[in-house]
């Protein structure tokens, strides 16, 4: 291992021997090991997964018996997770599967001190619960939130439970005495489809909600993988993650669906589906021509899948329409025809990124697009003629 790795390894080490000596949190259907058997998954199965999960968090293969490890203590740290404008999709992706995969079980083993979907409890029990987690686990435990957050003169669109309190209120009162806050979903990260234009309840992103640091995992939904992969990244080394300029985790956002993608051969090979339905559909051609934003959209899930890596919108057979990235019901739009040259800007209101970094980022990906949109027209034409 190079030095870099010792070192995190033996801080990993540590920190999971600390979290060792702390009480287990929930008294559920027994230790993990127990709840994965009672399951049918097998020891061999779980630290498949462990390889698996390491990987997608480009760690070295050495951190397998700590991803492990780090599994097992996950009922160590109390989280809360909140719900505001959206969907309820980013809780759906993890907990909706034909049959209970590692990381939904994982999920299920955390100690879950607050989630509407989850919870028995509602109305004012339900407010009592968050208020006594917030206050009994004050600077301990990890927030999660999913959903846009209506502000300003709008705040009030969006008020929760029998006091009426505003959703921004919730937000901010829990990030307050949060040791980490993840924004779960592009709406929690970024806004989302309520602060699509012309957003009218004056949605924004959780990160201009409060001022502490805040760590994105886009996606509408994000995939189970990169919500379990956030949380276990932080039980192992309780920092923040490297984060590319939108605050998104680069072990998960830091490459293109495009260059990642199976269809990719086809598309350097100038072979396209030119309508749904068609031959090269049946023959699995690349979408550009039918809208696939692949080529401008950072996330891993030709990698990962959803559904326990059964299948992702590309492999299904309809383009990526950008859902990790800021702003993209309004900028990827429409999402069944090639942006073809038109300009893409990049810019989503200074968020992480300072201006240089930001303004690299509008012309790199100018040029990529126009570049694309050459290759895809001269290639076909190409094609045609043989
Ligand atoms: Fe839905 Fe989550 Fe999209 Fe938003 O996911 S899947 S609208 S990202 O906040 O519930
Ligand atoms: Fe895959 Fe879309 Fe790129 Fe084609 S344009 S190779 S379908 S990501
Ligand atoms: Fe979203 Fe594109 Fe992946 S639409 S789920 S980022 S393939």
């Amino acid at each position: 291992m190079l030095n870099q790795d010792n070192q995190a390894y033996s801080d990993a080490l540590k920190r999971l021997d600390e979290l060792e000596q702390l009480p287990t949190r929930i008294d559920k259907e027994g230790s993990i090991k127990e709840i994965l058997a009672n399951n049918g998954i097998s020891r061999r199965d779980f630290m498949k997964w462990a390889a698996a999960m390491t990987a997608t968090l480009a760690l070295p293969s050495s951190f397998v018996p700590l991803t492990a490890r780090a599994a097992e203590l996950a009922s160590k740290i109390p989280v809360v997770w909140l719900h505001m404008a959206e969907c309820t999709g980013c809780s759906e992706s993890l907990l909706r599967s034909s049959s209970p995969t590692i990381d939904s079980i994982i999920f299920d083993y955390i100690s879950l001190e607050y989630h509407e979907t989850v919870m028995a409890a509602s109305g004012w029990q339900a407010e009592e619960n968050l208020h006594s987690a917030l206050k009994e686990h004050k600077g301990k435990y990890i927030l999660m939130v999913e959903g846009g957050i209506p502000s300003g003169e709008s705040e009030f669109y969006l008020t929760i439970g029998a006091h009426g309190v505003t959703g921004a209120q919730i937000a901010r009162e829990a990030a307050e005495g949060a040791m980490a806050i993840f924004a779960i979903g592009t709406c929690s990260s970024f806004g989302g489809v309520q602060a699509a234009d012309p957003n009218p309840t004056n949605a924004m992103p959780l990160s201009k909600i409060t001022n502490k640091p805040v760590i994105n995992v886009p996606g509408c939904p994000p995939s189970e993988k990169n919500i379990v992969g956030s949380l276990l990244h932080f039980i192992l080394f309780k920092t923040l993650p490297a984060l590319d300029a939108y605050n998104r985790p680069t072990w998960a956002y830091g490459l293109r669906i495009h260059d990642l993608c199976e269809r990719r051969g086809h598309f350097d090979a100038g072979e396209f589906v030119q309508h749904f339905g068609d031959e090269g559909a049946q023959n699995g051609y690349c979408l550009y021509k039918v809208g696939c934003k692949g080529p401008y959209t950072f996330n891993n899930c030709s990698r990962l899948g959803f559904n326990d890596h059964t299948s992702w919108p590309v492999k299904a057979g309809h383009g990526c329409i950008g859902c990790s990235e800021p702003k993209f019901w309004d900028t990827m739009r429409p999402f069944e025809e090639p942006l073809a040259n038109r300009l893409y800007s990049t810019k989503f209101d200074g968020l992480g990124a300072d201006k240089t970094a930001d303004t690299v980022g509008i012309v790199l990906l100018s040029a990529t697009a126009i570049g694309i949109a050459a290759h895809a027209a001269i290639s076909s034409m190409v094609k045609n003629k043989e």
